[in-house]
C-alpha cells in the first residue's frame, strides 16, 4: 500500500497548526513517518498590504479568497514532492463530509495539500483549474455540517484522523481495529463498546462481572452488544 508521507498546508494563520508539533502527530513527524509543511499564503502575495481576498463578483456580503496567490502557492508546494500526484484538499463546508472510510482512502495518496480557505472561501476557478491537471487530484472536504472561521482546524482534525492510521505512528496498531466505526457487523458500523480500568469499584459504580470473568468468548460477545446499544441510542 501507498501511503501518505508528507503533507503541506497553505493558510493565511500559520500558528493555528501549531499543534501539529504535538503528540501522536509530533513523534510521527520527529520519528521521520511523515514531514509537514506549513506556509504562509501571504508570502505569495505581491502588494505591500498581502491582500489574499477580494469583493465577489455578483454582489454579496463577505469576502472571497483570490485565485492567484492559491495558485502560485499550491504551484510551490507541488515542486516539493516532483513526480507525484498531489491530493489536494480544500476545506470547505460545502465539501464532501469526513467520516473514517474517508480518512482511510486518504492514507494512500502519498501527498496531501491542505487549502484552509477563510472568509466566504477561494474563488472556485482554484478547485476547477487544478481538477483539469493531471498530475492532481482536488476534494472539497467539510469535517461537519456548522460552519467555522476557516478550514484551520478542519485540517487537524483530518490530518489527525489520517496520521494514526499510518504504519508505526500508534504502539498498538489492534487497538485501530477495535475502535468505533472501524467494529463492523451485520448493521454496518458501530460506535465502540464502554470501557473499564481500575478499580473495581469507583463511586460506587461497579465494573460488569463479565469483563472480571475471563470467559473471552462472552467478553466478545457483551462488548458486540453494548457497541449495538450505544450505536442504536446516539442522538444522530
Ligand atoms: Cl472544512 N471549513 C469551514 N469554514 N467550516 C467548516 C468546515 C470547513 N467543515 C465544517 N465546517
Amino acid at each position: 500500500m501507498n501511503n501518505v508521507n508528507r503533507f503541506d498546508v497553505i493558510t493565511i494563520f500559520p500558528e493555528y497548526l501549531a499543534p501539529l508539533n504535538l503528540s501522536l502527530i509530533g513523534k510521527a513527524q520527529a520519528a521521520g513517518l511523515i514531514s509537514i509543511g506549513i506556509h504562509d499564503l501571504r508570502d505569495q502575495t505581491s502588494d505591500v498590504h498581502g491582500s489574499v481576498d477580494d469583493t465577489p463578483y455578483g454582489g454579496g456580503a463577505g469576502m472571497v479568497m483570490s485565485p492567484e496567490p492559491w495558485g502560485s502557492a499550491i504551484d510551490a508546494v507541488a515542486e516539493l514532492v516532483p513526480n507525484e500526484v498531489h491530493e489536494l484538499i480544500v476545506l470547505t463546508p460545502a465539501g464532501q463530509k469526513l467520516t473514517q472510510e474517508l480518512a482511510i482512502e486518504l492514507t494512500k495518496s502519498k501527498h496531501l495539500i491542505f487549502a484552509c480557505g477563510r472568509y466566504e472561501g477561494i474563488d472556485v476557478r482554484v478547485s476547477d483549474f487544478y481538477s483539469t491537471q493531471k498530475n492532481f487530484k482536488v476534494r472539497e472536504i467539510s469535517i461537519g455540517d456548522y460552519v467555522l472561521g476557516g478550514g484551520e482546524v478542519a485540517t487537524l482534525v483530518i490530518m489527525e484522523a489520517i496520521i494514526r492510521l499510518l504504519p508505526g505512528v500508534i504502539g498498538n496498531p489492534a487497538s485501530l481495529d477495535e475502535e468505533s466505526h472501524t467494529l463492523t457487523s451485520d448493521d454496518g458500523a458501530l460506535v465502540e463498546y464502554p470501557n473499564y480500568t481500575k478499580p473495581k469499584e469507583w463511586r460506587g459504580l461497579s465494573v460488569p462481572d463479565v469483563l472480571l470473568s475471563g470467559n473471552h468468548g462472552e467478553i466478545a460477545k457483551w462488548r458486540l452488544e453494548q457497541a449495538r446499544i450505544r450505536t442504536k441510542n446516539r442522538p444522530n
